[in-house]
């Protein structure tokens, strides 16, 4: 497809901005459900985090062509991402959008995605959408209403090479999707009204939003915000990592035993970062209630 196809979304606000903006970064959130936030990382430190997706993810080189892998927890793997612990900026976007400074480490990710890898479908991760008892760690983790993307693209973003695509306005609670669509049985996606009820891989969406991003730019969506992405149809792997805090104060029951990389990782961290894993939950992303 050429590259020269993609538009950005037509949108009557400003979603990019300097890091300094932290009152407009809440703002843009908080009214429509995601913010990029430009030129937050320098280009060594980009390379430094490429660096460690690779070494974490591919360590023997071995990602086949359309292969997309996914480690949780990479925090726990990759020195490198604790230097954004003592990032005035990436902290300070936080703090404003948290309404806090006492944070911990919620979640933390890195994907690594071969060229030719498929869409991502249609989805939110939010899962408050079932009722208790949680039956995955998703359900667990994923029910709060604070930003759950909190992502740097290291390659940036391009929809012709797998980016990042949200639905504007979609985190509101309220959110139904538009003429012609409906949601799938659990609401986390979304399908044509008359077609399978299988979540929609397609990027047409009315109120879809294509991401262009450089490397060092971070993108936030909010809880609850839909989000896919395109199909890979570029020519190098895309790699991505980052990770979210909650408020300490919310306290959450965690039905799993921390791993030995969880333990090594609050420990190995410096006194003057101990702060940010109080409570830090790590994740067993097999676990599955007992009985
Ligand atoms: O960029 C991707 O591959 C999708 C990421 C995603 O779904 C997420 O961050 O929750
Ligand atoms: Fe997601």
């Amino acid at each position: 497809m050429c590259k020269d196809n993609f538009q950005p979304a037509d949108l009557p606000y400003r979603y990019e901005f300097g890091a300094g903006e932290l009152t407009a970064i809440k703002a843009c959130h908080d009214a429509h459900g995601f913010a990029i936030v430009k030129n937050m990382l320098s280009p060594d430190y980009v390379d430094e985090l490429k660096e460690s997706v690779s070494q974490v993810l591919d360590p023997e080189s071995d990602l086949g062509l359309g292969e997309t892998r996914v480690k949780h927890a990479f925090i726990e793997y990759s020195k490198p991402l604790w230097t954004l612990l003592e990032n005035e900026d990436y902290l300070n976007i936080n703090r404003c959008i948290f309404g806090t400074d006492a944070l911990t480490i919620h979640r933390s990710a890195a994907i690594l995605k071969n060229v030719e890898s498929g869409p991502v479908t249609w989805h939110t991760d939010w899962c408050g959408f079932s009722e208790p008892p949680p039956k995955h760690s998703g359900d667990v983790l994923n029910r709060g209403d604070w930003p759950n993307g909190m992502w740097f693209y290291l390659n940036g973003t391009h929809p012709s090479r797998a980016g990042l695509a949200v639905i504007a306005d979609s985190h509101r609670a309220d959110w139904q999707p538009p003429d012609g669509f409906e949601f799938t049985a659990d609401q986390r996606s979304f399908h044509r009204t008359g077609e399978e009820p299988k979540p929609y891989d397609r990027m047409d969406m009315p109120g879809t939003v294509p991401l262009f991003t450089e490397p060092g730019d971070l993108i936030i969506f909010a809880a609850r915000t839909y989000h896919g992405a395109f199909p890979h149809g570029g020519d190098e792997p895309r790699l991505s990592c980052g990770f979210i805090f909650r408020p300490t104060q919310e306290k959450l029951s965690i039905p799993w035993e921390l791993p030995e990389s969880a333990h090594r990782f609050m420990e190995g961290l410096p006194p003057k970062l101990q702060r940010y894993v109080e409570d830090y939950p790590s994740i067993d992303i097999g676990w599955k209630p007992a009985g």
